[in-house]
């Protein structure tokens, strides 16, 4: 932050006491969208309505991903914090949760909270932390030049996208709906006095709210809305949702939506018999789920866009206030926490080194679990115990290690990737062994088995003596230590569809585990 800016920030305490107006809300910074663009007249509306909310800048919170939109916080006279793509979520839930007498705002693009940020914003509706979301969709990548985004019609012609799009779009507010969040509206950057209306509602619902802001890029998208939200055409093409009033529509107010067992039909008020009362009567509040969905689904040009509060229910706690009640519940049983002493204490998790058979128990259980905790790791001890009590399902649970010392092992002969196949074939007869382990630098850099002999070898005019081991090798194989489990030797094997398996033990000693010496070592243990 510059000097003037810093200064600036610093002296904002100073107007606490005074009422605001929307010139305390803009920072004196160079704002940096295009003319035209529909962001302008967002950040106004924002800028508008704070002061009329009432709260003091200094308890205000902006934080934002990354777009174009996500300028907004530089422009705001707030805290605020640009954060990284598609993780204004985290960091907003972060400040809320901390401080949750602040007013959060999180501003974020069709591409940063649906593309990259999907995930986040899903458990951020879910979650109800009581933060304000305005999604700026603009049905593109603005910042990036204009590649085509998650809410892009079908067939929108882009940079990524030229003969057309063929992503199907997410509709936001069905998305909302859909994890359960639990204020959820529609508003357009070109409707000042609605943006005003919805901004003011979603302030002041308890809980999180979502607001979807239609946004015009005019660079990328320039009049994406326009057949439903243009002058001349939005009374026919848009549907105001208003909380307790039925949902119609047309310049003449004779459209209306009716809702049946055959879903949404449009209707006309006055035509076949269709009266007022067979019209849907908007409740935000109390309507089924699946009939706010529906209207969530209605869309230009079969039917009207709606525009306004989709759903604003209060029937749940919002995730901070649960959480500082858990933390006070631990605090009154436990006392305040140290976190110095939770480090340095000797209450913590072991990191498991060295060999595995020394351990008894799946995990130990330390003088700092509760006794819900220590229920749950000796439940897991018994699981453990009973696979032990099992000599095949505890075979596959030893050690690699533990095997090869319960069975006959053979030495291994080894070759280097130069030496002749002449020579590496008399010394697989000679030494009575299926294969030979190619090493270098200590390294195993291949396997030559009797296989590859068989395959690469046989019926091919291969001079024996003059082509090196490294011609017919399989190379890179797989390693494993000693350390490593049965289980996992025989996973290994089978996915690489190969009979011999080289493991090293912690010094780097090289053995190899074959087919025929697993087999023996698992019949050995269902005998015993
Ligand atoms: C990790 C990462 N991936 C990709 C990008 C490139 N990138 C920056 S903004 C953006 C999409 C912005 O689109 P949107 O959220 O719709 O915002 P707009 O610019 O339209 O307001 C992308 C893909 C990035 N900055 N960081
Ligand atoms: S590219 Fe589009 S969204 Fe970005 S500032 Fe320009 S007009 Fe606005």
């Amino acid at each position: 932050m510059n000097l003037k800016l810093d200064l600036y920030y610093r002296n904002m305490k100073m107007t606490e006491s005074v009422k605001l107006s929307k010139k305390d809300f803009v920072a004196p910074a160079d704002v940096r969208w295009c003319p035209g663009c529909g962001d302008y007249s967002i950040l106004n509306a924002l800028q508008k309505t704070l002061p009329e909310i009432g709260i003091q800048r200094e308890n205000i919170v902006v934080v934002s991903g990354i777009g174009c939109s996500s300028r907004f916080p530089y422009y705001m006279n707030t805290y605020g914090f640009h954060t990284i793509h598609g993780r204004a979520p985290t960091v907003a839930t972060g400040v809320k949760v901390t401080n949750p007498d602040l007013s959060v705002w999180m501003i974020t693009g069709d591409g940063d909270a649906l593309s990259i940020g999907g995930n986040h914003f899903m458990h951020l509706m879910r979650r109800n932390v009581d933060i304000n979301v305005l999604l700026f969709n603009n049905e593109i990548y603005g910042l990036t030049k204009g590649q085509y985004s998650p809410t892009s019609e079908q067939g929108t012609k882009t940079k990524t996208s030229p003969m057309g799009s063929i992503d199907h779009p997410i509709n936001p507010i069905s998305l909302a709906l859909a994890a359960e969040a639990t204020f959820v509206a529609r508003t357009s950057d070109g409707n000042p006095k609605h943006m005003n209306q919805i901004l003011k509602a979603a302030a002041s619902h308890k809980g999180c709210s979502f607001v979807e802001i239609l946004q015009n890029c005019v660079i990328f998208n320039d009049k994406t809305f326009e057949d439903f939200l243009g002058r001349s055409v939005r009374d026919d093409n848009t549907l105001v949702l208003e909380e307790g009033k039925p949902l119609i529509f047309g310049k003449d107010r004779d459209k209306g939506v009716k809702y049946s067992s055959k879903g949404m039909e449009m209707v006309n008020i006055g035509e076949d018999g269709i009266t007022l009362d067979d019209i849907v009567v908007h409740d935000p509040r109390n309507a089924p789920p699946g009939l706010t969905y529906a209207i969530s689904r209605l869309r230009h040009p079969e039917a009207p866009v709606p525009m306004g509060v989709f759903k604003s229910v209060e029937n749940r706690s919002v995730f901070e206030d649960m959480l500082v009640a858990q933390i006070d519940e631990a605090t009154k049983a436990k006392g305040e926490g140290d976190l110095q002493k939770l480090l340095t204490g000797n209450g913590s998790w072991d990191v498991y080194e060295g060999k595995k058979s020394d351990r008894s128990t799946v995990t130990r259980i330390h003088d700092f679990a509760s006794s819900e905790e220590q229920t749950i790791m000796s439940e897991l001890e018994k699981g453990e115990n009973a696979i032990a009590s099992d000599p095949l399902l505890g075979a596959l649970n030893n050690t690699i290690e533990t095997m090869l010392a319960e069975t006959e092992t053979f030495p291994i002969a080894t070759v280097s990737s130069e030496e002749s196949l002449d020579v590496a074939i008399k010394l697989l007869l000679e030494k009575k062994i299926g294969c030979l382990p190619v090493i270098e630098d200590g390294k195993v850099l291949g396997i030559l088995s009797e296989r590859d002999i068989t395959l690469k070898v046989m019926m091919k005019n291969i001079d024996l003596e003059f082509t090196p081991v490294s011609a017919i090798m399989s190379k890179d194989p797989t390693v494993l230590n000693t350390q490593n489990t049965v289980s996992h030797a025989i996973s290994a094997m089978s996915a690489g569809s190969f009979r011999h398996l080289p493991v090293t033990d912690e010094e780097g000693n090289l053995q190899i585990v074959s087919v025929k010496g697993l087999m023996r070592y698992m019949s050995q243990k269902a005998k015993s």
